[in-house]
């Protein structure tokens, strides 16, 4: 995946170019006032310096004509931005009878999970069909967070007990980034997350397969499985193949088959799942995560079992 140095530069969706050009028109409108000040102060001391004459020079009170013209200057400037603003509100906003939201993001202390209907579920990844507009239902599970995926659409708060709607589109298929952008805690720089556009056919296929439980644990996951339900990770962890329904961390039925761990901090290869078990705070100071003392053996057995989860 080859990320944008600066993604909000690189819209990639119908929802997201209209801020970026709101953007450069601001910057550039910014940049011409900056440039025309700077230029007429540079003049300005230039021409009146102090060339050695005595007393004070003439004192020029109010110029009606002129303070017309800068009042008016700015108040047009200021016109023009709000009306751009308004209209790119209205493009990258769904309107209040945009339809059913498609998919329910849920934000917490710090990751993002997604639901999809059918009953697959994800965590720091939400799937979405490309080139098609998608409504989305975002709720909180604790504080107040944003969400923000920077190349797709707008960014949006996600507030305790109110459930806000966001459309989100992917011209093309690919893996975009996307973050918190509201301070929510210690962790708020890694709640982060990938929206994986897919070609519709390809969309429907996973949400398929991710609604299906995981696979039972084979011969050599056995011990992780038994482990995992003695240590009670269900009490945090929802798993479609384990007793439990914990909302507090992400839902592991699929673990195996998603790109990263605990909000982006780690990719998830088996290696970085093993230092994320033997000390989560250590990885994540601060993460909700309790530090269990495992053992090796045990480290190795709960890797096995979880990466398995495909
Ligand atoms: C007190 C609740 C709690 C318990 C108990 C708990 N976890 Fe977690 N776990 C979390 C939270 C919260 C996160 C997300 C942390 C973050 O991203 O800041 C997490 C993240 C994870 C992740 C990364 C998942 C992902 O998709 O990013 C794995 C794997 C995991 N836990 C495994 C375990 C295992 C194995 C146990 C039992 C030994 C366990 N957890 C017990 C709360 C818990
Ligand atoms: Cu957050």
């Amino acid at each position: 995946m080859s990320a944008p140095t600066f993604p909000i530069m690189a819209p990639a969706s119908p929802l997201a170019a209209p801020i970026t050009g709101l953007m450069w028109v601001t910057l550039l409108l910014g940049l011409g006032v900056f440039l025309l000040v700077t230029v007429a102060v540079l003049y300005f001391v230039r021409r009146y310096r102090h060339r050695g004459a005595a007393g004070e020079p003439p004192q020029v009170f109010g110029n009606a004509p002129e303070e017309l013209i800068w009042l008016g200057a700015a108040t047009l400037i200021l016109v023009l931005l709000f009306g751009l603003s308004v209209r790119v509100a209205a493009q990258s906003s769904p309107p209040t009878d945009a339809g059913t939201p498609e998919i329910t993001v849920t934000a917490r202390q710090w990751f993002w999970q997604a639901r999809y209907p059918g009953g697959a579920v994800s965590a720091g990844e939400i799937h979405i069909p490309a080139g098609r507009r998608l409504l989305l239902d975002l709720e909180s599970g604790d504080v107040i967070h944003d969400f923000w995926p920077y190349r797709l659409g707008r960014k949006i708060d996600v507030i305790p007990g109110q459930h806000n709607r966001l459309w989100i589109q992917a011209d093309r298929p690919g893996v975009y980034q996307g973050a918190c952008a509201e301070y929510c805690g210690t962790q708020h720089a890694w709640m982060r997350f990938v929206v994986v556009a897919q070609t519709p056919a390809n969309y429907r296929a996973w949400l398929a397969r991710t609604a299906l439980p995981a696979a039972s644990p084979a011969a050599e996951t056995q011990d992780g499985a038994r482990l995992y339900a003695r240590l009670g990770c269900p009490v945090c962890h929802a798993m479609s193949q384990a007793s439990g329904v914990g909302k507090v961390g992400p839902d592991l039925t699929h673990f195996g088959s998603r790109s990263l761990l605990a909000g982006g901090v780690l990719s998830n290869t088996p290696q970085h799942l093993r230092r994320w078990l033997i000390n989560p705070d250590a990885v994540k100071p601060g993460t909700l995560m309790p530090h269990y003392p495992l053992t090796a053996t045990e480290v190795a057995s709960l890797t096995r079992y979880l990466e398995a989860l495909k």
